[in-house]
């Protein structure tokens, strides 16, 4: 009797702290669009991210961050300003985000990409699995011919680090 009790009780919290087979999946657009996306300067554009947690309950580390032509540069949520270099946006346990807006104007002429992407270590720098999405933007002088490119094409949602993210890995892990 007490033996089936330690038994029943072992698989009821196996299956509690079961993670299902099913990543995390952040998503982050542009003007509501997966990218790329060429702008001008004077053009005002919203990053919008949103997080879908499965489920999953952990503790994380959320990373709003862009690769810029002059270096990385993270959002830091508390101050509610962009800061140089990279570094976690907010620290907290995982909970699914319909959405977040970020409004953003005046960027120097060039290449952006911005990453929303959290995991699951909290020690201040992005580790793997680190589950992420991406979009890019072009800054560009004035509107040229093909002024939004690539409107509506999706990219697969990053569900682990891969590709394009590695740079994101080699740059906090030098
Ligand atoms: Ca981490």
């Amino acid at each position: 009797m007490r033996k089936s009790l330690v038994i029943a009780i072992a698989f009821i919290t196996m299956f509690a702290f079961a993670e299902p087979g099913v990543c995390i999946s952040p998503e982050i657009t542009v003007n509501g669009l997966d990218g790329p996306l060429r702008l001008t300067r004077n053009d005002t554009f919203s990053i919008m991210i949103s997080l879908d947690t499965q489920g999953i309950e952990k503790e994380a580390e959320w990373w709003i961050v862009t690769n810029t032509p002059f270096g990385w540069y993270h959002y830091n949520y508390e101050l509610g300003m962009w800061i140089s270099g990279l570094g976690p946006t907010y620290r907290g346990k995982l909970f699914d985000l319909p959405s977040y807006v970020l409004n953003i104007s005046n960027l120097p002429i060039g290449k952006y990409t911005f990453y929303f992407g959290v995991d699951t270590t909290i020690d201040g720098v992005p580790n793997e699995p680190l589950y992420f999405d991406n979009v890019i933007i072009d800054i560009k002088e004035d509107y040229t011919a093909n002024f939004l490119l690539g409107v509506g094409t999706t990219d697969p949602q990053g569900c682990v680090s891969q590709g394009v993210l590695k740079e994101f890995l080699a740059s906090a892990h030098p």
